[in-house]
């Protein structure tokens, strides 16, 4: 008999849907979207209703397996997790516990899986990763600016006048809040998109603005000069709420606007334009997190953060500067899980130089790697180097649900369960503010165990199993604590399957800020005390004519390697209908100049290596650019990160995946 239960998307995403999945016989049979969820509103994008393939696939990792030999063999879940253990031990008392590295991403948002930090701190404390491929700068660069980053509620949108999306793909990315765009376009409002590509987005939009990848800030840099000549900016939040405008205002008058056009590739008059715009208030933003992802990517989301303080849409319905959504996570207590007392050791690597970090490790030596929630022979900069790193280690064991580019180099491959086959709590700290609850469905195929099971089962072995002595619901009650008072907790959960969390749906309604000063902070306080360079500059991407002309000669074309639009990153490749192909999508100067036709086979290199695939020719894409998506699986011609850097942004927590040079050619 087939029975409908109410669910929630797991993977990383802004939308965080609810789902309705239909179950027969335990087996999961379609899954699609819940009616009754407030904002995602019945409606889901194909990679969650692929979760039901996934969920069923042959290929689903089903037992514990160990190379020996070069060949992977079934063994038992005793001897998998006893063997586990006794390495995790042995390298305790011989090497100390850092010897060992953490390796994860954020594939999963349950609540639960936050209890990964438990083991590795109760074990001792681990090498830890810190920062983010994803949006690692920008969070930073609004910690500096504002404390914090907040995002207004999705229905605010209703409030602006005009909308500006500066870098997001929302079509492809964000699909409920295209759905508002769109809305809000009809009710009048004037939407604006600057993006190199011209995506889906900006054909809705009533003006596109294509920008040089990396020169963002700059363009808000201009923005600023035509705002402030003009007399537009909003003087009073200026003098009441914020602090270091000076230092903004003598930078600002140390570039002309004829420089800013010439490096932006934007003309004065849309410059002007945008500076109208800005003044004409509420205008509200909503940022990306493809343009952070260069190394000058934290100023540039600070000079954006500034252009939209000046012009006085700070904290007013209808403006904001929405670049992420942390009150969301920020709602539960999930420092509970983490017995950061436990740690007695401990290193730190960011997600970006994982890799160096292993390979030069000395006191001690990385000599094992866990990974979970992630697949970093894909996703992680600069593969070649992942390769090396992951295959030096004496012991690699990867958790997962399939056999990865990454379980493939594994000593050990455990299978794990998925959002069907588990109750867990879901949210995203990126848009809307409501978490929603999955309980479990269908038992899991074959032997697969959750994670949770598997830290619960290896830390019996160690000798703190009573650390793990919970169930999930007790563990979902201990995060869930803080929102008692506010009659949330996990019974209204089940009865309600999704609740909003309490929030504020304006942040900086008050104008208090959570910066050192409490200001809005031009020149940030929180980094000079860290002996960081807090004012802004005019900082250029790494990659770049202007920063590095003999390199812009041999390597003349900027390579993006946005989210592909059927995949949430690597995860949905493989099941696709038809087997994927690498295609190259070139800007049409670069098609002219050397005479490449659409489906043609190319190679595209840099010093970093190379990735082939077949020509697409983008009719309207900034000069210069090309464009391959990631997450391609290396049997399907992958990976694109066998090309980017695993260089920092400027604040040290984000990547600079875009902030690439690369050439191309015809494959003879
Ligand atoms: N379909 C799909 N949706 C997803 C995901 C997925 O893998 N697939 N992943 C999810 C995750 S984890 C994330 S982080 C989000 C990311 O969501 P987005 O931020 O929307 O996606 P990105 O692909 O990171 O980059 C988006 C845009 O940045 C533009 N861009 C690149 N460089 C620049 C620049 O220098 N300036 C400007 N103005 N624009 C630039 C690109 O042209 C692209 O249109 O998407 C989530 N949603
Ligand atoms: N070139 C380039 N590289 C990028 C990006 C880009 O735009 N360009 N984007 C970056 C961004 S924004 C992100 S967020 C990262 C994403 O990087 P990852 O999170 O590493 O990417 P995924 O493909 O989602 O891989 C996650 C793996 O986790 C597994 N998994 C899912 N659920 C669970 C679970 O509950 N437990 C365990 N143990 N495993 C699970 C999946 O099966 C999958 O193999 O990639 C980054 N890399
Ligand atoms: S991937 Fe995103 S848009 Fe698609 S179903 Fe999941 S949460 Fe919704
Ligand atoms: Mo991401």
């Amino acid at each position: 008999m087939q029975k409908v239960f109410t669910s929630a998307c797991p993977l990383n995403c802004w939308d965080n849907c609810g789902f309705k999945v239909t179950v027969e016989n335990n087996k999961v049979i379609k899954v699609e979207g819940d009616e009754e969820h407030p904002i995602t509103k019945g409606k889901i994008c194909g990679r969650g209703r692929m979760l039901e393939i996934r969920a069923n696939s042959s290929e689903r990792l089903l037992y514990p397996m160990k190379k020996i030999n070069g060949e992977f063999e079934r063994i038992s879940w005793e001897q998998a997790l006893n063997e586990i253990a006794s390495k995790l031990q042995e390298l305790k008392v011989n090497e100390g516990t850092t010897s060992v590295l953490h390796s994860h991403d954020y594939a999963n948002s349950g609540l639960l899986t936050n209890l990964d930090q438990r083991f590795f701190n109760a074990y001792g404390g681990v090498t830890e990763l810190i920062g983010s491929l994803c949006w690692g700068a920008g969070i930073e660069a609004q910690n500096w600016d504002f404390g914090d980053a907040y995002s207004h509620a999705p229905k605010d949108i209703f409030n602006s006048k005009n909308i500006v999306i500066w870098g997001r793909n929302v079509a492809r990315t964000n699909m409920h809040f295209f759905q508002m765009l769109q809305e809000a376009k009809k009710n009048g409002a004037n939407l604006y998109v600057i993006d190199p590509i011209y995506n889906a987005t900006a054909k809705i939009a009533h003006r596109h603005i294509t920008v040089k990848p990396g020169m963002d800030g700059l363009l808000a840099v201009g923005i600023m000069k035509e705002l402030i000549g003009l007399g537009l900016e909003d003087r009073d939040f200026i003098e009441h709420f914020t602090s270091g405008y000076e230092d903004l205002y003598s930078l600002l008058q140390s570039v002309t606007l004829s420089q800013i056009s010439e490096m932006t590739e934007v003309s004065v008059e849309v410059i002007s334009e945008l500076a109208s715009l800005y003044a004409d208030r509420p205008t509200s933003t909503f940022f990306g997190l493809g343009m952070q992802r260069y190394e000058n990517g934290g100023n540039t989301i600070r000079l954006i953060d500034a252009l939209i303080a000046i012009s006085g849409n700070i904290g007013i319905a209808g403006g904001g500067a929405n670049y992420a959504n942390k009150q969301v996570g920020q709602s539960f207590d999930v420092s509970a899980f983490t017995l950061s007392d436990k740690k007695q050791a401990h290193r730190q690597f960011t997600m970006m130089k994982q890799a160096e970090g292993i390979l030069t490790s000395i006191n001690p030596k990385i000599k094992m790697i866990m990974v979970t929630c992630g697949n970093p022979l894909t996703q992680v900069p600069n593969t070649n180097e992942v390769r090396e790193a992951f295959t030096s280690v004496e012991t690699l064991v990867v958790i997962d649900q399939f056999m990865t580019d990454t379980a493939i180099l594994a000593d050990y491959v455990l299978p794990t369960t998925n959002v069907f086959e588990q109750e867990d709590i879901y949210y995203a700290s990126m848009y809307h503010h409501y978490a929603n609850y999955a309980p479990k469905l269908v038992e899991p195929p074959g032997e697969a165990k959750s994670d949770l099971w598997i830290w619960t089962e290896l830390a019996k072995r160690l000798g703190f199993g009573e650390e793990f002595a919970c169930s999930r619901e007790e563990w979902m009650e201990m995060a869930l604590a803080p929102l008692k008072d506010k009659g949330i907790n996990l019974e209204e959960f089940k009865k309600h399957h999704h609740l909003a969390l309490p929030v504020d749906e304006i942040p900086w309604e008050d104008r208090k800020f959570k910066t050192p000063t409490g200001k809005y902070e031009f020149t940030s306080t929180l980094a000079e005390g860290r002996g960081l360079n807090g004012a802004l500059t005019l900082s250029l991407p790494k990659e770049s004519k202007w920063s590095n002309e003999e390199l812009a000669i041999k390597y003349p074309y900027t390579l993006l390697t946005i989210h592909p639009m059927r995949s949430n990153h690597s995860q949905h490749y493989h099941i696709l209908p038809t087997e994927p192909k690498v295609k190259v999508e070139i800007s049409k100067n670069i098609a002219e100049e050397l005479e490449l036709n659409n489906n043609e086979y190319v190679r595209v290199w840099n010093d970093r290596g190379e990735i082939k695939g077949y020509v697409h020719i983008l009719e309207k894409v900034h000069p210069n650019t090309i464009n391959i998506d990631e997450g391609i699986w290396a049997k399907f011609g992958g990976s694109v990160n066998s090309l980017t850097s695993s260089g920092e942004s400027d604040n040290g927590l984000g990547s600079i995946l875009y902030d690439c040079l690369v050439n191309i050619e015809k494959v003879k």
